[in-house]
């Protein structure tokens, strides 16, 4: 049982990264971050990160469009309703189209609570099965294949399990030749971002002689037609991550064959509940998962850790420990890492103490629900 939601606060922090972090489609110096606190009616209060971006070119959705879809929209329908789990969120939200990361928000802040409130890991209660988990890093594009070079170098050094790197025309085929003539051992993987089109298929497939686990999202953000008819054209596997919102999704884009392992990112898909049904899925279809990342704080990197704990989660994901992204943390202890391996916590909840002092001083604006506030009228 989960303890009836009585305010849920919103704050909103931008957080400096500790490096620029650059794709095909732009770079990141900073995070603008919303959290979401709900507050039970025991007094135990859970916590949520929001993904979405400031500006819409990961995917449709901003920070700010993600706030105020939480307070027109979706706070005054929780408000609404009787929900005493938190996997209740997915059935009381499928009437909204997409807005996955806002819906993931609140979802993610009813699973701690619900945790927290039954003296539960998170990781535990959502059925997971391991207490270590294997984590890779994600290296953005830099300004010369030298840069890189000494980049993959430091992670292989930290231990990490896997490297992945960020490709995009012009930065791809002959870069990450030069990673592997440095590296013949590292587990090495390319993302692409959506970066190509199929006429690029005969350039991809120049890296198919690299021993790739897997190139990620290579073609349009909204495709899985022409990913499967790339998948027939080159060896590398296809990983999908930005083309994968829901259930169907994955169910699809494995029937066609577009995907050969699946990128799972609790924002993009709209909660715990929704990943841990790609999860199963895939699993039982043999494909493998692993998380992905969204540059988080603290409070998103241990929910990814949670449910990177379960038994499909077979490749190592890209929840890097906090020092890669964040001087101070969000979380105490912040996450940490050995040689590639990061612990999962046992405690409640997320099972990491949610540094609120540090939380309030950074908040640049808080708004505070109550479910017993006057809820807007929710029919056109
Ligand atoms: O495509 O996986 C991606 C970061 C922001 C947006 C999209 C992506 C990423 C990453 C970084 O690759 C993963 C991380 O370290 O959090
Ligand atoms: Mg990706």
């Amino acid at each position: 049982m989960m303890p009836s939601v009585e305010e849920v606060v919103l704050r909103r922090i931008e957080l400096p990264l500790v490096a620029p972090f650059t794709t095909s489609f732009g770079t990141q110096t900073s995070r603008e971050v919303l959290l979401v606190e709900v507050v039970g009616s025991d007094g135990t209060t859970g916590w949520g990160e929001c993904v979405a971006t400031r500006l819409p070119f990961y995917s449709e959705e901003t920070v700010d469009g993600c706030e105020s879809l939480l307070v027109g929209t979706l706070l005054p329908m929780l408000f609404a309703a009787d929900i005493d789990h938190p996997a209740g969120l997915e059935a009381l939200f499928a009437p909204i189209r997409r807005n996955k990361m806002a819906r993931a928000a609140l979802e993610c802040a009813l699973w701690d609570l619900y945790a927290r409130s039954n003296s539960v890991s998170l990781a535990s209660a959502l059925g997971g099965t391991r207490d270590e988990i294997e984590v890779g890093i994600s290296i953005g594009l830099q300004d010369g294949d030298e840069a890189l070079l000494d980049r993959v170098g430091a992670a292989v050094d930290a231990g990490f399990r896997r490297v992945k790197v960020k490709v995009r025309p012009g930065r791809d085929v002959a870069m990450v030749t030069a990673v592997r003539r440095e590296f013949p051992e590292v587990a090495l993987m390319v993302d692409a971002n959506s970066a190509y089109t199929l006429a690029d298929a005969d350039h991809l497939r120049g890296f198919d002689d690299l021993e790739l686990m897997m190139i990620e999202q290579p073609l349009a953000h909204d495709d899985i037609v022409d990913h499967a008819e790339l998948a027939r054209r080159i060896r590398t596997p296809i990983c999908l991550d930005e083309s994968i919102h829901g259930v169907d999704d994955a169910r699809k884009a494995l029937q066609l064959g577009a995907a050969a392992l699946v990128n799972i990112k609790i924002g993009r898909v709209g909660g715990l509940t929704t990943s841990v049904r790609i999860h199963d899925l895939c699993r039982d279809a043999g494909v493998p998962v692993w998380c992905g990342g969204m540059l988080e704080t603290g409070i998103g990197r241990a929910t990814n850790i949670a449910m990177t704990s379960l038994p499909g989660f077979v490749l190592p994901g890209d929840t890097a420990p906090s020092a890669n992204y964040w001087t101070r943390d969000l979380i105490t202890p912040e996450v940490t890492m050995e040689r590639g391996i990061v612990a999962v916590p046992d405690g409640p909840g997320l099972g990491y103490e949610v540094d609120r002092p540090w939380i309030l001083e950074l908040a640049t604006r808080t708004r505070t629900v109550r479910a017993d506030s006057r809820t807007p009228a929710l029919v056109d």
